[in-house]
């Protein structure tokens, strides 16, 4: 049974090629700065938007067609699978990610539904290994149940706690069945809507409990994956507590967690939070916690998380610019959490919205490696700070000077001081001269 008959495995034809249903930029065996794309990128299906999603929007109900919404329950889960490996392997994509309510529905009791579960997981082991496709991370949906509506680990409510406790642990059991390389801590409804009803300090504390439990089960279980948490400011709560990325490392410090956890990073929750993706890539970065990625890209126009695929080419090229200043991604990857528009309902559509965020991200990675190669930024940010290389700036960045020598010092060069230009023209055009360079 094909879900996808009519689209054929999606191959590199270079920039030339006019097929839409081939590959411009992602070569998975071209070699860019020492290693072969495909390393270096490390994509990923997401089976929530891409085998779940249905298209609804507040408005209107689903439109998306799909020939596996024929069936209902476990029948659907089935085919679900049976879809989701067809289109990777069709893609050529390595990884994919899951919730555990994407993969199986909910029965009427815990042990059901963990029954469910087990039933696909199986499933998806046997295609696992007979495609040779690997799970990027797993997490836990703990926010579409009316159960969540006041949080899952931040809840008021013990019971439900209990309940989170009991779909991470099995979160973790499922993660290392199939050997997942991370597993992802999204706070779904993490957060609150007012202070008037809200112990903030006990929900944290019981965030960093549940995250401390989730780390000594891993232990106890040998399940070596990398934890993620993944920051995002708002929606569905209003004040979502892992805001950002500085916010989110601010929590783990203060918690004691900073070496148990790495990033997950998402372009539209970073652009929701009033920042760009490549300032919270940097932010983690510079605390050796970056991590993973959530490719996708928002709508200047719209003030929610559009989820769209990305093909911004800036973007990409700045984002794959501190991945490879990062040394790599690591265990971590790019996650397409995107969702194709409610107008683009065929199933063909699936292919086109991943080569488009797959040729974006490969034509950044090539971009970024030239302008570090040539070190364009690099050394024009260096000769801006060059000033703190020697005399008193070498002597402020040493530890040497005080405020008293400092004053000193202004006294003594008490004269009108020259900035000089921060050019950032001048680098926005040398930045779209390599863009448009093959
Ligand atoms: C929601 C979101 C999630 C996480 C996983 O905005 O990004 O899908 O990536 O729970
Ligand atoms: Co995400």
């Amino acid at each position: 049974m094909s879900y996808f008959s009519n689209v054929a495995a999606i191959r590199f034809e270079g920039p030339r090629s006019t097929n839409p249903l081939a590959f411009k930029h992602y070569n998975p065996d071209e070699v860019v700065a020492g290693k072969p794309m495909r390393d270096h990128l490390r994509f990923a299906v997401a089976y929530w938007h891409a085998l779940t999603g249905t298209g609804s929007d507040p408005f209107g109900a689903g439109t998306a067609e799909r020939d596996w919404d024929r069936f209902s329950g476990m029948d659907l889960a089935k085919a679900r699978v049976e879809a989701a490996f067809e289109l990777i392997v069709k893609l050529n994509v390595p990884y994919f990610c899951f919730h555990d309510r994407d993969i199986a529905p909910e029965g009427d009791t815990l042990r059901e539904t963990n029954r469910n579960l087990d039933t696909i997981v199986a499933m998806i082991k046997e295609h696992m290994k007979s495609t040779g496709v690997k799970l990027l991370w797993n997490t836990a949906n703990m926010f579409t149940n009316p159960r969540f509506v006041h949080g899952a680990g931040t809840t008021n409510n013990a019971d439900v706690y209990a309940y989170a406790a009991a779909q991470v642990k099995k979160g973790l059991e499922v993660g290392k069945e199939l050997g997942a390389e991370n597993y992802v801590f999204w706070g779904g409804r993490e957060g609150y809507e007012t202070l008037l009803n809200t112990n903030m300090q006990l929900e944290l504390d019981n965030l960093a409990r549940l995250y401390r439990m989730a780390i000594d089960y891993a232990k106890e279980i040998g399940f070596d994956a990398q934890f993620l948490i993944e920051p995002k400011p708002k929606e569905p709560t209003k004040h979502q507590y892992d805001f950002d990325a500085a916010t989110t490392i601010a929590f783990l410090q203060h918690y004691g967690l900073k070496d148990h956890f790495k990033l997950n990073l998402e372009a539209n929750h970073a652009t929701l939070a009033g920042h760009t993706f490549e300032h919270e890539l940097r932010v983690a970065r510079m605390h050796g916690l970056l991590g993973s990625l959530d490719a996708n890209q928002g709508d200047l126009l719209l003030g929610w998380d559009t989820d769209e695929f990305p093909t911004d080419l800036y973007a990409t090229t700045l984002t794959m610019y501190e991945v490879l200043q990062n040394g790599g991604l690591g265990r971590g990857g790019i996650n397409f959490d995107a969702k194709v528009r409610r107008g683009s309902f065929e199933p063909e559509d699936l292919f086109h919205a991943h080569i488009a965020g797959m040729d974006a991200y490969a034509k950044g990675l090539k971009t970024a490696a030239k302008l570090l190669e040539d070190r364009v930024l690099e050394d024009a940010v260096d000769r801006r700070y060059a000033s703190f290389k020697e005399g008193v700036g070498l002597d402020i960045v040493s530890g040497k000077a005080t405020l008293a020598s400092l004053e000193q010092y202004a006294l003594d060069h008490d004269k009108p001081i020259r900035n000089v230009s921060g050019r950032q023209e001048r680098l926005k055009a040398v930045l779209n001269d390599y863009l448009l360079s093959e």
